[in-house]
């Protein structure tokens, strides 16, 4: 029988570019037909079938707090009936920096934008004319959101710079960006003895989660902060997916290493566009128009996006909200290493914060490679038979899974229930 689900998906070819927005959306990776949502409330969305899924991706992040939080949809129309954007300043959005600023010691001053690939695109230019340098490290496996430099894989040895990931990003925009494999200080470290003083920045995903989830290993972060401290190259976190996800010192207060820049976005807006980048004062200090690096945006600040980021910072920052947050992720990921033993399949969990990664491999990732090597055609035969049991995970084996506020012990334990019957059906 043809869902509507199928029914919107083919309409939508016909209009917009493989029928989605944003390309994880289209379901490539674990195939089939993409959920097209009509509703959230709490835990939980509805497809176009009516068909309720308990929901891990939240908006591939944002939604900490749940679907449809009603302070958050609240303060929205509050501050919409008062006008939706000017271009102008407001007192909305110096609140919102204050707030930032107070929550992230590392953030002396910052900049709001509309995405995390503006606050990255924005993070790197601002690096290289702060240093006068151009070189790039970026990691293997991490994703900073699409800007042409970003778009690069690695190159053919360790010291020759990427290759364009993409069509149409030109060689001599990649041509600035060195790839490494991630969690490998070796490399760091044989990078910076070589050309440490070319270095303009390194981004990182200091807890990465477009690979999965990986967690640093000892002395990674670290390194990296000695390195950029000696060579004077700027170090960014990019904490747009990590950043009050995983709590609310987000990993740089988890792990104490005060990076020089930090791009957050996804929890910050509650669900609406906002991103911001921000840190040492000397180095925001250069952009216009105070400075010398141009950065700009129509609804950069916007007020009512600026709203529902704010509830929710407000929200979260709530005493315990974290630990009960991190505890729900916990049981979740503890279930399902459980029922994953029980039923003899090679698959594990783990988590940080309110993120988990899900692994059909028989320990955690420590390396982009060791992703690459779980079986994802099992992930990919999990992932469809957890939607039938109405469970909507993040539709590819190398995304991590979000755990909300809204999540109940039952909606956990019955999540792992689910996993355990799907699990078996493998085994089958
Ligand atoms: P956006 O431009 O999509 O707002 O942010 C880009 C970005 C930057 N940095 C990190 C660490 C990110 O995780 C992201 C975006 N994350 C993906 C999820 N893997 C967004 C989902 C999508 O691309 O549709």
């Amino acid at each position: 029988m043809t869902s509507r689900n199928d029914e919107l998906f083919a309409q939508s070819q016909q209009f917009i570019p493989g029928g989605v927005n944003s390309p994880v959306r289209a379901f490539r990776s674990v195939g089939g037909t993409p959920r097209f949502f009509s509703r959230g409330q709490g835990s939980r969305v509805w497809d176009a079938d009516g068909k309720s899924y308990l929901d891990y991706v939240g908006s591939w992040g944002p939604l900490i707090l749940g679907h449809a939080d009603p302070d958050v949809v609240r303060a929205v129309t509050d501050t919409a009936a008062l006008g939706l954007s000017f271009g102008a300043p407001t007192e909305m959005e110096l609140r919102m920096a204050e707030k930032l600023v107070e929550l992230l010691p590392s953030l002396e001053k910052l900049r709001l934008v509309s995405s995390g690939t503006e606050a990255t695109m924005s993070a790197i230019r601002l690096a290289r004319g702060f240093t006068g340098r151009s070189t790039l490290v970026k990691f293997e496996g991490c994703y900073h959101g699409h800007a042409d430099s970003l778009l690069v894989k690695a190159g053919s040895g360790l010291l020759t710079f990427g290759q364009p990931s993409s069509a149409g990003v030109p060689a001599d925009c990649s041509g600035h960006t060195l790839v490494l494999d991630y969690n490998d200080i070796d490399q760091v470290e044989r990078l910076f003895a070589e050309k440490g003083d070319e270095v303009a920045c390194v981004i990182v995903e200091a807890v990465a989660g477009n690979m999965n989830l990986i967690k640093p290993k000892a002395g990674f972060l670290e390194a990296l902060r000695e390195l950029c401290t000696k060579h004077g190259s700027v170090l960014i976190f990019d904490e747009v997916m990590t950043g009050f996800r995983v709590g609310l010192g987000g990993v740089q207060g988890l792990y104490g290493i005060r990076p020089d820049l930090t791009t957050l976005g996804k929890v910050i807006g509650g669900g609406l566009p906002v991103g911001a980048f921000g840190g040492r004062a000397d180095i925001m200090d250069k952009l216009a128009p105070l400075g010398p690096v141009y950065q700009a945006g129509t609804l950069s600040g916007n007020p009512v996006a600026v709203a529902a980021g704010l509830k929710t910072l407000e929200k979260i920052a709530a005493p315990g909200f974290f630990d009960q947050l991190a505890a729900k992720t916990r049981r979740l990921v503890d279930g399902f290493n459980t029922v994953a033993r029980e039923a003899g399949v090679l698959a594990c969990a783990d988590s940080v914060g309110g993120m988990f990664g899900i692994y059909f491999r028989p320990t955690p990732p420590t390396s982009y490679a060791e992703v690459m090597a779980g079986d994802k055609d099992a992930f990919n035969r999990f992932y469809h038979l957890m939607l039938l049991e109405g469970v909507y995970l993040a539709p590819s084996a190398f995304e991590a899974g979000f755990v909300s506020a809204a999540h109940s012990e039952a909606d956990i334990d019955a999540t792992v229930a689910a996993a355990a019957k799907c699990l078996e059906k493998l085994v089958a």
